[in-house]
């Protein structure tokens, strides 16, 4: 009997097969945008004439402004940008939490995302050239990358940008992480995200502690504390510090109040699962650690970005608005970091806690001091214990 011939299945397009190969690999959403200068390119200069990068100088550089408007300009010869998101969110509850404790950013909790992204993005570009039936230059980017990614994203068709400038996908909502690549092959577009999901909601501007979101989409950096915390390298203004509470690592206000994250799945990446180490840690703890605990207790995660001299200025001001008596032996230590940021800012945090202990450290160390910045967090925070009955 002569072989049955099977009818041949319909042809899959390069553009189906790459994103089938993306959700293969664990992304929870995968899109085609044109690699063209995206269309609110004018809003991002913008915001840089208005100095709203504060001290993020990279993005201001003028090749790194020429590559984020022109994808062609990092790519010769792009044609499209496979946009992909991976969800990390995993319900807190149940989390150690209490005023004793520092609050870390939950994108921040597992293992540090770039790497994580990196591993799955090069995979799929590396399969590239299979999935599209012919050689292709690609380059792959996550977060740092000279890549507008949220334009590019809506653009793609993942979701629209919200007025807390978050990516937001209607089921998924906006605890997402973006990444991209860029190709020369031809792919086929998808239909940019909309409608644009805006209607009156404003619970994201009104929850902002330091009033960052100055109006709906416009996000002054230099007043978030994410950037605060993580961003900025050096003393964090004395204004902002009360703002920030016991955020030690990036802030989530405006992401947790927003109603299109009241009902989302939650992330199925291993690689995301919060670490012993980063949730809730002690402030007094964290104060007591040396370079190389820090390194060897935050590596692998995003939180060494900051560096042990930023993480420990950040848990000085939490501690500072904490104000518990209980922190003061952690402090004095602090006011003798070999890092003047951390000296600065444990002088401050002690001009919270009114105690006679408080106030004798700081002469003290006002003998010793030799750095002009320190010198003036010591004054001042003196100025403060004294108009503070103990
Ligand atoms: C610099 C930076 C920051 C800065 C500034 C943030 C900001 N809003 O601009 C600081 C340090 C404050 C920050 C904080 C955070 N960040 Co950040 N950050 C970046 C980075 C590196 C560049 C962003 C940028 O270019 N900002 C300048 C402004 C002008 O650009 P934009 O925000 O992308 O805005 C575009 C669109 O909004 C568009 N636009 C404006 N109006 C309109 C209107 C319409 C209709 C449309 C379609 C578009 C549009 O114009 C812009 C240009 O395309 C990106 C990675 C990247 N390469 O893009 C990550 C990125 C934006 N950050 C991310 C995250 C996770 C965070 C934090 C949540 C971390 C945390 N928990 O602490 C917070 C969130 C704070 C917030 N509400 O934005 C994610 C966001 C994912 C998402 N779902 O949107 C990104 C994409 C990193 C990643 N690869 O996943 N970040
Ligand atoms: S991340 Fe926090 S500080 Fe930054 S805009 Fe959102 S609520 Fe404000």
């Amino acid at each position: 009997m002569a072989p049955t011939r099977l009818p041949a299945g319909p042809r899959i397009t390069p553009s189906e097969a790459v994103k089938r190969r993306a959700r293969a690999l664990g992304f929870d959403l995968v899109g085609i945008a044109p690699a063209e200068r995206p269309a609110h390119a004018d809003f991002y200069i913008e915001w840089l004439r208005r100095g709203y990068g504060g001290e993020m100088h990279y993005m201001a550089r003028p090749d790194a402004v020429r590559r984020r408007l022109e994808p062609v300009e990092t790519l010769p010869g792009a044609r499209s940008i496979i946009v992909v998101a991976l969800n990390y969110h995993l319900p807190d509850d149940g989390l150690p939490a209490g005023p004793e404790r520092g609050i870390v950013a939950r994108y921040a909790l597992g293992n540090d995302y770039h790497r994580i992204f990196e591993e799955k993005l090069g995979r799929l570009a590396d399969a590239l050239a299979e999935l599209v039936g012919h050689e292709v230059n690609a380059r792959a980017y996550v977060d740092y990358g000279p890549v507008l990614e949220r334009g590019h994203a809506q653009r793609a068709g993942l979701g629209w940008i919200g007025k807390n400038t978050m990516l937001i996908h209607p089921r998924i909502g906006s605890f997402l992480f973006l990444g991209e690549i860029l190709t020369d092959a031809a792919l086929q577009p998808d239909a940019p995200f909309l409608p644009d999901h805006w209607g009156t909601c404003e619970r994201c501007i009104e929850a902002c502690p330091t009033g960052a979101i100055t109006s709906a989409r416009q996000l002054d950096a230099r007043l978030c504390i994410s950037y605060l915390t993580i961003e900025l390298r050096g003393p964090i203004p004395r204004p902002l510090r009360p703002l920030i509470g016991s955020r030690i690592f990036g802030c989530d206000i405006c992401q947790d109040v927003c109603p299109w994250n009241d009902a989302i799945p939650r992330s199925g990446e291993l690689g995301f699962t919060p670490r012993e180490a980063v949730i809730g840690p002690r402030l007094v703890e964290l104060m007591y650690l040396s370079e190389e605990d820090f390194h060897h207790r935050f590596q692998g995660t995003a939180l060494t970005r900051c560096k042990r001299r930023g993480l420990l200025r950040n848990v000085a001001v939490a501690i500072g608005n904490w104000a518990d008596p209980s922190a003061l032996p952690a402090l004095i230590r602090g006011l003798h970091d070999e890092e003047p940021l951390v000296r600065g800012h444990c002088a401050w945090a002690l001009g919270k806690i009114p105690s006679p202990a408080a106030g004798s450290s700081l002469q003290e160390r006002r003998t010793l001091e030799t750095d002009a910045w320190v010198n003036e967090e010591i004054e001042l925070a003196l100025a403060e214990l004294a108009v503070t009955p103990t």
